[in-house]
């Protein structure tokens, strides 16, 4: 059996020589190719430590998606198929937990340098949540954006077990006039150039009790890709905000204006967060809450069925306000009904659903739409905003009955 260490290792050496052939070097990893369902969407299927094979969107760094029949299987996504987003190429995988620390400084009365073994000494708090990336979905988007061009997969719900980010700021003690904390990981850009990955939320949602410093994910350890050690879990907030391999929390008295706050991860200022499509927004605020989505999970688009009852199943989230409902209509919106919910898991997670329905030999158009606790629900026509983000049209899914 190799050991942690040596897996990591494995991984770097994998990676390395991914990056020397290359930027095509995934098809030399890729046992097979997929193809998601918009312009250029070939990809590799890839395998990466502590991953089974998924889908390849860059190697250097790794960006790996979530086949799309993972969450028909399960509710809780497994670590083994845990989507994969990086900004920067130079991962710590040389990273040794038994040396690792978390610094807590700026304006605290005292600052702090936890080991993990100190973090794993705290009482403990457990929060099912939904991460997903504000560019999932991407690829569908029209008129097209840069960016990475994602299908439905760079998401998945987990169960984190860790420490509330508000006992650890309270042992610190922050100081009056505090007013953003900046939270950064152990990757750095392999040039100057490029501004490191840091991120920063407001005092009073870094202290809500809610946001967490993660160290297990699904009952074991992070898997490496996934923040090993520790991360934060922002639950209801877009991926952005979960930075992994954290090391270093800086509560700050002012607006924090790096990079990926000040320039990147906006979103128009606007009533519904859109503009019209090609248009630039006037005003930006940083990107926040998940908007509401649902998904059917096991009927494929262009799926041949059987005529008779089908049992449909899926999924939904929002931001955490919970699901109220899921509207199901096997008659490309006309006519409605109402999916059962199951189990709920909290309201950061995935909700599942079922509904049984009846389908007439032909072509029918199935589509799925939540409401979420707060009232709000998905459009039918997709909103449009520069970067891709918040994608969450009622989908539709195109399927024959015979
Ligand atoms: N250290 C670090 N943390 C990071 C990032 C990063 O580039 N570096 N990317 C963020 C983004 S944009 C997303 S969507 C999530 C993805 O988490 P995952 O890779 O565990 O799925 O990590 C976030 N945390
Ligand atoms: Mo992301």
């Amino acid at each position: 059996m190799m050991n942690r260490r040596s897996v990591l290792k494995g991984g770097a050496s994998i990676l390395a020589g991914g990056s020397m052939i290359g930027g095509s070097s995934l098809a030399g990893f890729a046992a097979e190719m997929v193809t998601l369902p918009f312009e250029n969407g070939e990809r590799p299927l890839v395998t990466y430590p502590q991953k089974r094979p998924m889908i390849g969107l860059t190697s250097r760094p790794p960006q790996l998606e979530t086949p799309f029949a993972v969450f028909n299987d399960n509710v809780i996504t497994p670590n083994d198929a845990f989507f994969v987003r990086y900004h920067l190429a130079d991962i710590p995988y040389d990273l040794d937990p038994e040396t690792f620390s978390l610094a807590i400084k700026g304006k605290v009365n005292k600052p702090l340098t936890l080991s993990l073994a100190d973090i794993k000494k705290l009482p403990s708090v457990e929060l099912v949540a939904v991460n997903q990336c504000s560019g999932n979905s991407r690829g569908f988007v029209t008129p097209r954006v840069a960016g990475g061009q994602l299908a439905n997969g760079a998401m998945g719900n987990a169960l984190w077990k860790g420490v509330s980010l508000k006992s650890v700021l309270d042992q610190a003690g922050v100081q009056s006039g505090a007013k953003q904390v900046i939270f950064a990981g152990m990757d750095g850009p392999v040039s100057d150039k490029t501004p490191d990955f840091a991120k920063a939320l407001d005092i009073d949602h870094a202290r809500d009790g809610e946001v967490m410093l993660a160290y297990a994910m699904n009952g074991a350890d992070l898997p490496f890709l996934n923040g090993f050690p520790l991360r934060l879990i922002v639950p209801g907030y877009y991926g952005t905000y979960w930075v992994k391999h954290l090391n270093e929390i800086t509560v700050i008295d002012s607006v924090f204006d790096g990079f990926w706050m000040k320039s990147a991860y906006r979103i128009p200022d606007t009533e519904n967060n859109s503009v019209a499509p090609g248009t630039a927004p006037k005003a930006t605020i940083p990107i926040n809450k998940f908007t509401v989505r649902s998904f059917i999970t096991n009927v494929v688009d262009g799926a041949k069925l059987k005529a008779g009852e089908t049992p449909l199943k899926g999924i939904a989230f929002d931001g955490g306000s919970g699901i109220k409902d899921v509207a199901v209509s096997s008659d490309g919106g006309k006519t409605w009904a109402t999916a059962t919910l199951s189990k709920d898991l909290g309201k950061f997670s995935f909700r599942e659903w079922t509904l049984p329905v009846k389908l007439t030999s032909g072509d029918h158009e199935l589509k799925v739409r939540a409401t979420s606790n707060d009232g709000k629900t998905q459009p039918m026509e997709a909103l449009w905003n520069p970067a891709g983000y918040l994608r969450n049209v009622v989908e539709t899914t195109r399927m024959t009955a015979a």
